[in-house]
């Protein structure tokens, strides 16, 4: 089939979406993105014995959000949920995400992260939707990895630096292949990191705005931290689901390149947070020997644990957007890091401040205004 039939199609189809990896950060900033624009959306989930879905529990009895068990890891299941749902825009967001785990855990990271993906294409292409359904998938600046070239683009060459990023690159060049064997409208999103106040909090941002909110706070001492000196373009996910969507819109099935095109280090964005929260920081020492100083009181807030240090680490990414500002009209600035940083650290210092509040309120009997009108809270 001629590729300029793809875009007579979309225009005529009901938009049925089907995220997997719903309940993760980016999973339900687009959920609530595909429903604003009219969507009927549908959510993988997997079974889990706590409960994990406070990113979406907003949504959930909404009429047009929908969810289904499923498990990336079961080809039967996928199969099946596609041939229910019969989306024709299918969000591939699920992976097994955090670098470091992928050491710990590279055999169920590769199912996930790679396999997963072929499940996915293939499942699209048992119940016979290759020419009505198309797929987005979700790659990751971690295949440049031990960089060849900064900036990186479309173009660099790839270099993937843990279990994460080969299983990674896997899923990238099967959406490839599957495009050009069965000019299937598949695409790879090549997303440099992206943060919001729903990241996962053992990402370094996250870790850095949780302690920070906490030792203002006098909730905790110190944040133990691995490799200060690591340099990461890092976005504001609310504005990169949009670039996912905008993707799959495109006339023609490309790969894309979402990044701000602004670098900072690991030292950079915890010194800007600590600010903040009301704590100046001072770096001394080199090293496993570099610590951060509260300035006020001379108190080590921040150190550094060799325990964080990886196998092999990537250290310095940074996405030249151009092609995505050009072809899809994306603005990559939208949201600077400085905004970034500040919207992070306000939403966690109200975090920790409700944890105190009803900790106090348990041992104490009060209620929130009692605790502002007598300042125990601020
Ligand atoms: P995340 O918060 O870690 O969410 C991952 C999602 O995948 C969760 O919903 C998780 O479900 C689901 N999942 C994991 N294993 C699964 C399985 N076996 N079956 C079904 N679902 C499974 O990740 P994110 O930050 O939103 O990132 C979304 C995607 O973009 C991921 O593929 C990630 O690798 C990629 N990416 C992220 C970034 C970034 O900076 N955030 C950058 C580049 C690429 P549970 O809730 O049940 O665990
Ligand atoms: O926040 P991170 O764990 O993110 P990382 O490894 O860049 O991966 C994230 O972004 C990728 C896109 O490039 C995604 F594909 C992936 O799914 C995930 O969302 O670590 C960032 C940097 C690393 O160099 C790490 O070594 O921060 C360094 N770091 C230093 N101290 C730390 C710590 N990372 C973590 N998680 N915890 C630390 O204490």
């Amino acid at each position: 089939m001629p590729r300029v039939l793809w875009c007579i199609n979309s225009k005529q189809m009901k938009h049925i979406a089907l995220i997997t990896g719903v309940t993760g950060q980016d999973g339900s900033y687009l959920s609530e993105l595909l429903l604003a624009k009219g969507y009927s959306v549908h959510g993988l989930i997997r079974r889990s014995s706590v409960d994990y879905r406070e990113r979406i529990a907003h949504l959930e009895g909404l009429p047009h959000f929908h969810l289904h068990y499923a498990d990336m890891s079961d080809s039967m299941s996928l199969v099946k949920l596609v041939g229910q749902v019969q989306p024709t825009e299918i969000y591939n967001l699920a992976a097994q995400s955090h670098v470091q785990v992928s050491f710990d855990a590279p055999e169920f990271t590769a199912d996930v992260d790679a396999v997963g993906v072929l499940r996915i294409l293939e499942a699209v292409r048992t119940n016979h939707l290759e020419k009505t359904c198309r797929i987005y998938q979700a790659s990751t600046s971690e295949l440049y990895g031990k960089v060849e070239a900064v900036p990186q683009s479309e173009t660099t060459p790839f270099h993937p630096y843990s279990p994460y990023a080969v299983a990674k690159l896997y899923g990238y060049w099967i959406i490839k292949e599957y495009r050009e064997a069965y000019d299937m409208f598949c695409c790879s999103g090549i997303l440099f990191n992206h943060e919001s106040e729903r990241r996962g909090e053992t990402f370094v941002t996250r870790e850095i705005t949780l302690a920070a909110a906490r030792i203002a706070q006098g909730k905790q001492d110190c944040l133990y931290l691995g490799n200060l000196d690591s340099k990461r373009d890092w976005g504001y996910a609310k504005d990169y689901v949009e670039c996912m969507w905008l993707i799959l819109q495109h006339d023609t099935p490309e790969d894309f390149v979402i990044a701000t095109g602004v670098q900072h280090t690991v030292r950079e964005f915890a010194t800007l947070a600590f600010h903040h929260a009301g704590i100046e920081l001072r770096w001394e020492g080199k090293g496993i020997d570099e610590k951060g100083i509260d300035t006020k009181t001379g108190k080590i807030v921040v150190a550094v644990s060799p325990d964080f240090y990886r196998p092999t680490d990537v250290v310095n990414l940074l996405g030249d957007p151009t092609k995505a500002q050009r072809e899809l009209g994306w603005n990559p600035q939208r949201t600077s890091f400085e905004q970034l940083v500040k919207l992070m650290v306000e939403h966690d210092m109200n975090k920790i401040m409700h944890e105190r509040i009803s900790e106090l309120s348990k041992e104490r009997k009060m209620n929130l205004a009692e605790y502002l009108e007598k300042g125990i809270v601020k």
